[in-house]
């Protein structure tokens, strides 16, 4: 069985069985799939048969969808091999290769998980990072609520003392998420994430939940700061953290994919948050992530609400992607 046909049963399950994780990566996926896939349906109305006009509008119209400029042309390149080699001359048929290439790497591939890893005994640890704005705060709210109704303890420590109202911001998602909280302002951020990290062992809290301050990739006192906080939480809980995860705002593109390469130069990112979905129409930001970072997207934000951040899952991906197209 081809992959398009696997695509086809996904899609075919998932509107028989719509649950509301699925419906959410629908409504969260909307602008990029009016965006992406009715231009690729207007592509193959256009050319019925495959032209070298044919393949640079589809070039332009991936670009545009933020896979990344380096994932396109190597995605291009097989494409034609497969034209030439399958002797493909229908727009209509080679769709169906299109949505199979974009996604072998996905299928294929079972070396990035997107599980998270977990501490055997003692408190599992998660510090949260990214550039300012990208929601590092507002997805650490949206965990603690997801591991609070799971009936776990969680600790939320707020590493952020720079920015002014931060510490409070995440003490206000605490309460909300009845979430235990450790905080001091304007002082170092590293000495509070050890004070913080003695109370969370002393609590016997399930999961810790560090917010950092937002730091640009090109600063380097922020990214040494970030060193010495990484170093501070391993020696004090050997393997921890136990994940470092990089925020990523869909919105901004490719700029996202940069910031990922500086931040795992200084760190080791575990695993990548891509926050703002909903707000894109360019969400195959996804895929650039996977061929130019290849670190596992872990949770993508679907949208502001406490219940909108959901684990990321490759079949509900393409369900909220291609639904229209199949
Ligand atoms: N639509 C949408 N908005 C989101 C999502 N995640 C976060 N936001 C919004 O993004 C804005 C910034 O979120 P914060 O969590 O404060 O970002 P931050 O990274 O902590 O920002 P700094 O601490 O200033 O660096 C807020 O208005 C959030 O509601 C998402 O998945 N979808
Ligand atoms: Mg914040």
């Amino acid at each position: 069985m081809g992959l398009f046909d696997k695509l086809k049963n996904i899609i075919s399950k998932k509107e028989t069985t719509q649950d509301s994780k699925t419906e959410l990566y629908d409504q969260g996926l909307a602008k990029t799939r009016q965006e992406f896939v009715s231009k690729l349906n207007i592509l193959g109305i256009k050319y019925t048969k495959v032209s070298e006009e044919y393949f640079e509008e589809l070039e332009n119209i991936l670009i545009m969808a933020d896979i990344g400029v380096n994932t396109v042309f190597k995605f291009m390149d097989r494409i034609r091999k497969r034209v030439k080699e399958e002797n493909i001359v229908d727009t209509n048929y080679l769709k169906e290769v299109i949505v199979d290439e974009l996604f072998i790497i996905y299928v294929n591939e079972t070396s990035l998980s997107d599980k998270l890893n977990m501490a055997p005994s003692g408190p599992t640890v998660l510090l949260f990072v990214g550039v300012n704005g990208v929601g590092k705060t507002t997805t650490i709210g949206k965990l603690a609520y997801k591991y609070q109704t799971q009936g776990k303890k969680v600790m939320l420590i707020a590493g952020d003392t720079f920015r002014a109202g931060a510490v409070q911001q995440l003490e206000e998602w605490a309460n909300k998420t009845s979430s235990l909280f450790y905080g001091r302002e304007k002082t170092d951020p590293a000495g509070v994430i050890y004070d913080g990290l003695i109370k969370a062992q002393e609590e016997k809290a399930d999961i810790v939940l560090i917010d950092t301050a937002g730091r640009l990739q090109n600063k380097v006192n922020l990214m040494k700061e970030l060193e010495k906080i990484n170093k501070v939480i391993s020696r004090l809980i050997p393997g921890a953290p136990h994940e470092t995860l990089l925020i990523i705002d869909a919105t901004t593109g490719q700029n996202g994919i940069l910031q990922a390469q500086s931040f795992k130069e200084i760190v080791n990112i575990t695993g990548i948050v891509l926050t703002k979905l909903d707000g894109t129409a360019k969400g195959g930001i996804v895929l650039a992530i996977k061929e130019e970072v290849n670190i596992p997207v872990k949770f993508v934000g679907l949208g502001e609400k406490m219940t909108d951040l959901q684990t990321f899952d490759i079949e509900n991906y393409i369900y909220g992607l291609f639904k229209d197209m199949i």
